[in-house]
């Protein structure tokens, strides 16, 4: 008898068809009714799992009698219950390295955005605002050379850096929970405590993983040490940012403006940060190009086969259950 593979999201159709080819393959579809009764019911017997997006804990897992891994289609895991699957004993896997430069490139497309009111005035335009040389209004913030402050010197942290140093002669500081002495070195890259590097920047990109350290990490006091001409960026968890004070922090402008890939609700609808002209709303399209996407998939796909045919898959995120 094959292996059962539970699908929890949408996923190229041509891997899904391989799955298919070789696996007893069970796909969970939002329109045959509640997704978590699904997986409750699809994962009893399932040996793998593979999707991303989805909260996976005891809540939907408890039922699961054979389940050897899930193979997430994402580096970050905040949405999966680590501890629980240690406990079971199951696998979780991820995509790491794939996504780094297209992240990295995100990032940089959402501070240029914001630095230069890219969405405002686009709008502006198209709406016949632009009836004579533009004034301050209209101004941007310069970038070339000035302080760009990472949050979170990982893989996606130190790909911004380089776009930083190597492409617009910034200055770049850094916070993490260690110093990474040598990598800063290759990057040219200044460590600073978390209230430095607020009050030196003056463009702070957040590229932490969300964990219990950086929940919640920004919030008022942090957007009261960021100075008037800052702009924010957040392409690592909603989580990680009070979203009520980011809000309040631009409509009071006690920071120039800010770009988000990611939001403490995803997708983010009816939110007060509509209102605002100084902020750039992506709908967390980090790593959302068809080539970055289908190395993901594909390297998911790998670490469940490994998984399956009894090899230990490249990239765990628990190898030991420890
Ligand atoms: C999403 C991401 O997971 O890889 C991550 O951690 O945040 C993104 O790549 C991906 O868009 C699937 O939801």
């Amino acid at each position: 008898m094959s292996n059962k593979v539970v699908v929890f999201s949408q996923i190229d159709s041509d891997v899904l068809e391989s799955l298919q080819a070789r696996y007893n393959v069970v796909l969970i579809n939002p329109k045959n009714g509640d997704v978590n009764e699904q997986i409750r019911t699809e994962v009893v017997d399932a040996d793998a799992m593979i999707g991303s997006g989805r909260l996976l804990n005891e809540s939907n897992l408890a039922t699961a009698q054979k389940l050897k891994i899930i193979s997430s289609v994402s580096v970050g895991y905040d949405n999966y219950d680590v501890e629980y699957l240690n406990q079971q004993k199951i696998w979780l896997a991820n995509t790491p390295h794939v996504l780094t430069e297209t992240t990295a490139d995100l990032a940089f497309t959402l501070l240029m955005s914001a630095a230069r009111q890219v969405p405002h005035l686009d709008q502006w335009t198209k709406q016949g605002q632009w009836k004579r040389t533009v004034s301050t209004a209209q101004f941007g913030r310069e970038i070339f050379g000035k302080k760009l402050g990472i949050v979170g010197l990982g893989n996606i942290g130190a790909a911004i850096a380089r776009r930083g140093f190597y492409g617009f002669n910034m200055d770049v500081l850094y916070h993490n929970r260690n110093e990474k002495i040598e990598l800063a070195q290759s990057l040219n890259a200044q460590y600073r405590n978390l209230e430095a590097l607020l009050q030196e920047s003056d463009f702070v990109v957040v590229a932490v993983d969300l964990n219990s350290d950086s929940k919640a990490l920004i919030g008022t006091k942090e957007f009261d040490l960021m100075q008037k001409h800052a702009v924010f960026v957040n392409i690592a968890r909603g989580s990680v940012v009070d979203e009520q004070a980011l809000f309040e922090a631009l409509q009071e402008q006690k920071i120039f403006a800010a770009g988000l890939d990611v939001y403490q609700k995803e997708p983010l609808q009816d939110s007060e940060l509509f209102k605002l002209n100084n902020i750039v709303t992506l709908p967390h399209v980090g790593s959302a190009t068809a080539e970055t996407r289908r190395k993901m998939v594909e390297l998911a796909y790998r670490n469940l086969e490994d998984a399956l045919e009894g090899r230990t898959p490249r990239y765990l995120v628990n190898a030991t259950f420890g």
